[in-house]
Formats: C-alpha cells, structure tokens, sequence
C-alpha cells in the first residue's frame, strides 16, 4: 500500500511497521478522490422523527441539491425564492470582501492575526439562515457567516479584530474570535474542540426549562479527532438533546490531512452507532446545506433529537495568516475541488434561473467592498491597533469574578490601580 509505513522522524523518512495515511495525491488527472460522483437529487428525504439508523445512507453517502446543470432537483430542494437566493449570495459576496480586506489589512500590520473562510461561506450561511435568530450558536472560528446572516455590525466586528476601545471583548480575545451575546453567538473558544459538549448542554438546558430553541455547533474534522466530540455527540444521543452538530470537513487541520482524523468512510457516519440522525453535505452547494439544517432544526425543534451534519468542503486559503500552505498541499487545490466554489454555483443558479447577471454580480462585489472600506473607517476613529486608544489596563481585572480574589488585588497594586 502506498501509504504503509514510510514516516519522517526528526526530518529522515524512516521505514516503519504501521499504517501512516497520506493525504491523497492528484494522480492520473483527478484532482482529489470525492463522492462527486453522487448525483444531485439521489437522496430521499426522511421523515423529521426517523430514527437515526433510518440516515444511514445520507450518512455513507452526500446530499447535492444543485446539478452539473446549475438547477435544483430532487425532494431536498428547499423551494428558496429568488429574493431568499439573492440575499444568500450577497451574504456569501460580502463574507468573501471582508475576509479579503481583512487579511489585507493583517498584511499591513494593521490588525495582528486574521482566518478566513474562502470556500466555506455557504456552511455559514446556510446554517445562519436555516435557523431563528433565537437560537444560540457556538461556532468554531470560521464560521463568520453566522454574524453577517444574523445582523452584526461590521464596525463592531472590525473593532473587535483591531482591538480598538470599541472592542466589545476588551481585547481579550485574538482576532476573528467574536463574541456577541445580543445575537446568541457564544464566544469562540482558542482551545479547539470544547464548543461541542457546551452546545449540547445548552441544548439539554432548553429542553429541561420547556424552551422549544435549539443550539448548534461547529468544529473542524481535525478537531473531531478529540474527545470532545464524543462527549457531545454521546451526551446529544442519551438526552435527545435539541441540538445541530456540524463536521466542517475542509479537508485540512492546518498541515494536517483530513484522513488523520478518522478511519472511516466519512465523518457522519460516526453518528449512526450513536443513532444520531447523521447527513453528509456537499459543502459548496448553498441549498443543500440550507435544506439539511432546515431539517434539522425542525427535527430538534419537534423533540425528535440530535443530528450531526459533515459539511463536505475545502478550505480554499491558508489555515491563518500564521500559516504558509504551499509548504504541505498543492497550490492549485481550490481551483482543483471537484465539487467547486459556494459563490459561483448559487450564482449560476440564479443566472439559469434568469434572476442574476453578470452586471449585478459586479455591482455586488464593488458595493460589499465599499461598505467594507467604509465600515473599516469608522472602526479605526475607536482607535487603531498601532497608536490605540486602547482597552484601559483595569479591564485586565474586570468580568471575571464578582469579588476579586487576593492574588488580583496584588496584580492592581503592581499596577498601581
Ligand atoms: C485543543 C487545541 N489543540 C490544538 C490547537 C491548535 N490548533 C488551532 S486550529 C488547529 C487545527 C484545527 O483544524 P480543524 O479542526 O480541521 O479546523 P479548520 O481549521 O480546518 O477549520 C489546531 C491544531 C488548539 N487551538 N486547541
């Protein structure tokens, strides 16, 4: 087998007697192995109160709503309306200018880490728009698509990137970890992972006080290597918690390859053992993702239970602006996807349907970039990350405890506050 055995220790490949996976090489003209070749419209649709085991098939197999034709066919097509398709676009246009004026702006020493979400946009946003603004999400931190789909000032979101004094978070978070707790978007955590059981137990909190929210939560594949996730996903079965677990398979956890992460044939597949209602989506297709969370939710929403979603899909850029990926994967990658770019393929869609052009969509993309460059202004006059104003030293005191304890009392008086 190609790859059995061969591993670099201290930088010599060293031949050993253990099955090392390999990420997958572009061999013979195809790009990457994928269930591509799954059509749109294969899949039925289940009732909302099926058991878990009933998924098996969507678990081994991938919803696609969108054909090679740029139409919608089959019984998970969701019926959007143009003007529900066209808001989704532009949400997704808009995520992408940001991200692009952000990272931008991370080159220019202006903010001092950024993470993008190129080619993940409609995992957000279809997630966003599936749900009701009530219920409470805790996101991984590529998920920035929630915040726009939900409302969030892009100057408060800037300023939190920045670290002005308009930072809601004080500067107490790297950048791109947002918090708002006025849209029910629980602050993303550094330690990767620990989302998952949080969601659950807000979930069971919901259930047990007779509220009929839901919460939802996403991590990476890499991620789902850990514990946590089976805490969660355990927790979410025993309790038929109300709740949405989203795989984001991107394929990558920074240099490492997905097929590190699980030995199995797809990651929502591991929540047919656990019966939980488990759907593998084709990540880049905005209404089957829109279509299975809408599912979902309603499912949890009537008392039915769990489900895990895996969103199929690529992370289009580098892991952060820390990260160099030509290092460890081609370059051409993202141009490479078989099942290609959330943007073009819900544009498309819309132009078959005689309800997008190309005019419009260069109007959209020069609009979203002038708000951006607008909205980034008016966040540098609460200060910029080089010349401040900044978050006055007491916050490094304050929100934690209701009564400060001795040795932070010691800390102020070496402050001298
Ligand atoms: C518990 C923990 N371990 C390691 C890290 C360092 N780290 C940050 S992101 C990341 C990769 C996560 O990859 P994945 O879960 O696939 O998510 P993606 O970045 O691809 O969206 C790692 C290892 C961390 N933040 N927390």
């Amino acid at each position: 087998m190609s790859d059995f055995g061969v591993v670099k220790i201290m930088g010599e490949e060293t031949d050993v007697n253990m099955h090392v996976p390999v990420p997958p090489h572009r061999e013979g003209g195809t790009a990457f192995p994928s269930p591509h070749d799954i059509p749109a419209g294969h899949h039925t649709k289940p009732s909302i109160d099926c058991a878990g085991e009933e998924t098996r098939d969507l678990a081994y197999g991938l919803l696609r709503v969108l054909n090679d034709d740029d139409e919608a066919v089959g019984e998970w097509n969701p019926e959007l309306t143009p003007d529900e398709l066209r808001t989704a676009l532009e949400h997704m246009v808009r995520i992408r200018a940001y991200d692009d004026r952000m990272m931008m702006m991370q080159r220019q020493g202006r903010l001092s880490f950024y993470m993008k979400c190129l080619g993940e946009e409609a995992v957000s946003v279809g997630a966003a728009m599936a749900m009701e603004n009530r219920d409470i999400v805790v996101p991984s931190y590529r998920q920035q698509g929630l915040l726009f789909v939900r409302g969030r000032s892009l100057v408060d979101m800037i300023s939190h990137c920045i670290t002005n004094s308009n930072d809601n978070v004080k500067g107490r978070q790297m950048p791109v970890h947002y918090s708002w707790k006025e849209g029910n978007f629980v602050s993303i955590s550094s330690p990767v992972g620990t989302q998952f059981p949080q969601a659950v137990g807000a979930a069971m909190a919901f259930a047990y006080r007779g509220e009929d929210s839901i919460a939802c939560t996403w991590l990476g594949e890499g991620t789902s290597a850990q514990g946590d996730f089976h805490y969660g996903l355990n927790f979410a079965s025993v309790y038929q918690a109300p709740c949405v677990l989203v795989v984001v398979n991107n394929q990558w956890a920074i240099s490492t390859h997905r097929n590190l992460a699980h030995g199995g044939p797809s990651f929502a597949a591991r929540g047919i053992p656990y019966n939980v209602a488990s759907i593998r989506v084709d990540g880049q297709d905005l209404l089957a993702v829109y279509a299975a969370h809408k599912w979902a939710t309603e499912r949890a929403r009537a008392g039915h239970g769990p489900t895990l979603l895996e969103m199929y899909t690529y992370r289009g850029d580098s892991h952060s602006s820390s990260d160099d990926p030509s290092i460890y994967r081609p370059g051409d990658g993202y141009e490479n996807w078989p099942l290609g770019d959330p943007v073009d393929r819900l544009k498309a869609h819309l132009v078959k349907m005689g309800e997008w052009d190309d005019a419009r969509h260069e109007a959209l993309q020069a609009q979203c970039k002038d708000e951006i460059i607008a909205a980034y202004k008016e966040a540098e006059t609460h200060g910029t990350l080089k010349d401040g104003p900044f978050p006055p030293v007491t916050t490094l005191f304050e929100d934690v405890y209701e009564e400060e304890p001795w040795h932070l009392l010691e800390q102020r008086g070496q402050v001298g506050i």
